[in-house]
């Protein structure tokens, strides 16, 4: 991807720069972000950052008029946090991402959504393809089955080239730990203070977590992919269970902290991977990092 003007929303938070990070060099980067949860330093050096809010639609088409290509990676991307506010969730998630879709029918404009595979629930069973039936079990989960039927519905509709990636566990430098954040920033600032590592329930709850540069090649190869109008697991295919992610941390982290186990979530899915059959034939994806590897070069960090 080069010459190209590439907008991407929520290019100061944990996936949208590392994207920025990717297209920079070749491509114009703007990237708009209101860094509610996102920072400034995240955003890479010759980069435009334009300040603003997904929910406000003059700024988000403003950032678009001129686009050929744009990441809509903005979002409010805590499940706990769209269940104490399911309105604010919604506005944010559902009506930011309108926003981003009318401004660019109106720029004839490629968009790459963040969907999440937290729109299939809790799946009959594993591992979760696209065809699977959803069935959100959050506000959160809601707001991203919508926005990926929109997708489709506006390739349908208005003939816009739209791609939604249904992204599982994400994880990697700049994911932030706190109170609303990824299991793995929490269990590694446990580690790597000595503190307990907080297994919440039994832990043999499981995920598949997806290195965060394996998210970005999966977006570059959704920019260019004839195949669009269409929605694509990315993840890695590898079941992990969170005791056995708690015992990877400590061991990458040489860390010396308990594993304990703490009150389990309400409502928790209990198993989750990714079929990425679909992707590998339609979007040439294949996952490159493993799990002890990508932990083993974040604890480097
Ligand atoms: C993640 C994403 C969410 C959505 C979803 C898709 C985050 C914060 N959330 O939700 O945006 O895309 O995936 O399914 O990235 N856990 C512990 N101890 C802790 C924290 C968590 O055991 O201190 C467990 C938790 O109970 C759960 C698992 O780890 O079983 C994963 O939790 P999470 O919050 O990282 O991610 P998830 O899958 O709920």
């Amino acid at each position: 991807i080069e010459d190209k003007t590439v907008v991407i929303t929520g290019g100061a938070g944990f996936i949208g720069s590392h994207i920025a990070d990717a297209l920079v060099s070749e491509n114009d980067v703007r990237v708009l972000d209101d860094c509610s949860t996102g920072y400034q330093e995240n955003v890479p050096e010759g980069a435009e950052l334009v300040s603003g809010d997904v929910r406000d639609e003059d700024v988000v088409s403003a950032a678009i008029e001129d686009a050929d290509l744009v990441f809509h990676e903005a979002a409010e991307v805590s499940v706990q946090r769209s269940v104490e506010q399911p309105k604010r969730s919604n506005e944010v998630n559902v009506g930011g991402t309108l926003n981003v879709l009318e401004a660019a029918r109106d720029a004839d404009a490629r968009v790459v959504l963040a969907s999440s595979c937290a729109i299939y629930g809790v799946p009959d069973s594993v591992p979760l393809s696209e065809t699977e039936r959803l069935g959100p079990r959050s506000p959160y989960g809601v707001d991203k089955a919508a926005i990926d039927s929109y997708a489709e519905v506006y390739h349908e509709q208005y003939g816009l080239e739209t791609v939604a990636l249904r992204y599982f566990n994400a994880y990697g430098p700049r994911q932030t730990a706190g109170e609303y954040s990824g299991v793995i920033s929490i269990f590694l600032d446990q580690a790597r203070r000595g503190e307990p590592i907080t297994v919440e329930g039994e832990g043999d709850q499981t995920r598949d977590f997806i290195h965060v540069s394996d998210v970005v090649r999966a977006n570059l190869a959704a920019a260019t992919t004839d195949a669009v109008g269409e929605s694509y697991n990315v993840g890695t295919g590898e079941e992990t269970s969170v005791l056995t992610l708690a015992e990877t941390v400590k061991r990458a982290a040489d860390s010396d902290s308990d594993i304990v186990h703490v009150e389990g979530r309400e409502g928790d899915i209990p198993r989750s991977v990714a079929d990425l059959s679909k992707s590998r034939e339609s979007l040439g994806y294949e996952p490159t990092v493993s799990l002890e590897e990508g932990l083993r070069t974040l604890v480097d960090e």
